[in-house]
């Protein structure tokens, strides 16, 4: 590294679900900071955090903020992005990206280190961390591609609430104590929190995540669907998505049917193909009920995959389900790594 003192970074939404674990993620991956912002909006400015023992003072958001900032990580929502993170670029910072504001612009890569982590040298100041739920299935899928290639992709989502945010877990904490005690519930936020209606999320499926698009599918599928093709660099590969969301507080499933382009191996076959995958954890026996589950996930940084089978119909076509915490790897572990890999590249102005 070519500073030994390490590099200036700014968190923007660091009171946030996300923020939180990035500080986390930073610190037990021994990320090297000299200088440490950490920002939100007005409400959270003045609060104190603290990180590897230094107390910090949190500082509403500006254009001025970013001055001398190497690298900022963002996860304070999309408009806040759009607005910020040219800001920040001009200052000479490198912006990684967690909203879904620069995902699916020609200029920005959209990286997963598993999968493209090469594509990070192609940046223009803005890098996107990918939607949670496309992290860990490309993640899963990455050692299968390679192997046998992929003819085809159909996930369904069983998510967890925190994705949506702080709130949305205060939410469904609270209906949940009223359901039971039989009080009345008045649902402000969930399914999203811009839209018009609000459903109960205790103990109950919604298969709305973000807002509807014109075709019929959410934004939260379109994400699932576009992002899998950009990141895999393979645009004409079919992906249909179907994402719901359960009244889990952290870590997303996924039930994932695939089908490959080359051969029939062998479901244990595939298995050995995915345990050699990077960042891959197999929870795969049957015979002793061993599978993986959300609240095994929650604090880990793995993806975890299991209930690997062949499809009874068709040769090529695979199911297995796969599991991770959505604010680890499916955010603010995936954007550390992302800044690794630009210390690994040497990419980061001083
Ligand atoms: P959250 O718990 O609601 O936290 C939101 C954070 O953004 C807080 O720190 C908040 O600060 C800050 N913020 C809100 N409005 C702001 C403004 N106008 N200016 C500056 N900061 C502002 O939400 P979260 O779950 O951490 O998610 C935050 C964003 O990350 C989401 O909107 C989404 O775009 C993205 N995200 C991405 C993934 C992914 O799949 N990779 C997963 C989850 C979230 P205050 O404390 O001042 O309100
Ligand atoms: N609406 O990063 O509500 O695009 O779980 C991540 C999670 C958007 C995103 C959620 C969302 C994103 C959610």
């Amino acid at each position: 590294m070519a500073n030994n003192q390490g590099y200036t970074v700014a968190i923007l939404g660091a009171t946030g679900a996300v923020g939180e674990q990035i500080l986390n993620t930073l610190d037990k991956n021994n990320f090297p900071i000299k200088n440490l912002k950490l920002l939100s909006s007005k409400r959270s400015a003045g609060k104190k955090i603290t990180f590897r023992g230094v107390e910090y003072t949190v500082e509403e958001a500006k254009p001025e903020s970013f001055d001398d900032v190497q690298i900022g990580l963002f996860s304070a929502g999309g408009s806040i992005s759009k607005q910020l993170a040219p800001e920040a670029v001009k200052r000479g910072a490198i912006v990684i990206d967690n909203t879904s504001a620069y995902r699916m612009d020609q200029e920005v890569p959209l990286v997963v280190p598993e999968v493209n982590e090469e594509d990070v040298k192609n940046h223009n100041g803005i890098i996107a961390n990918p939607n949670c739920s496309t992290i860990q299935m490309v993640v899963a899928l990455e050692p299968i591609r390679q192997a046998y290639g992929l003819k085809r992709v159909i996930v369904s989502t069983y998510q967890a609430v925190s994705g949506a945010g702080l709130e949305a877990v205060e939410e469904m904490k609270e209906q949940s104590r009223d359901v039971l005690d039989k009080k009345e519930i008045n649902p402000q936020l969930l399914p999203v929190g811009g839209d018009d209606k609000h459903y109960q999320i205790a103990f109950n499926a919604i298969p709305q995540i973000d807002k509807f698009q014109e075709n019929g599918y959410t934004f939260e599928e379109m994400k699932m669907i576009n992002e899998t093709k950009k990141i895999m660099h393979k645009s004409d590969l079919p992906v249909a998505a179907t994402c719901v969301r359960l009244p889990v507080e952290t870590g997303h499933s996924e039930s994932v049917y695939i089908e490959i382009e080359n051969g029939s191996p062998e479901a244990d076959t595939l298995k050995t193909t995915m345990a050699s995958g990077k960042g891959i954890t197999i929870q795969d026996n049957p015979s002793e009920q061993k599978y993986p589950m959300a609240v095994d996930s929650v604090g880990l940084p793995d993806v975890f995959v299991g209930r690997i089978r062949q499809d009874l119909d068709q040769s090529n076509g695979y199911h297995f389900w796969v599991v991770s915490d959505n604010l680890l790897k499916g955010a603010a572990y995936n954007t550390v790594q992302i800044a690794e890999s630009l210390v690994k590249f040497g990419l980061i102005k001083e």
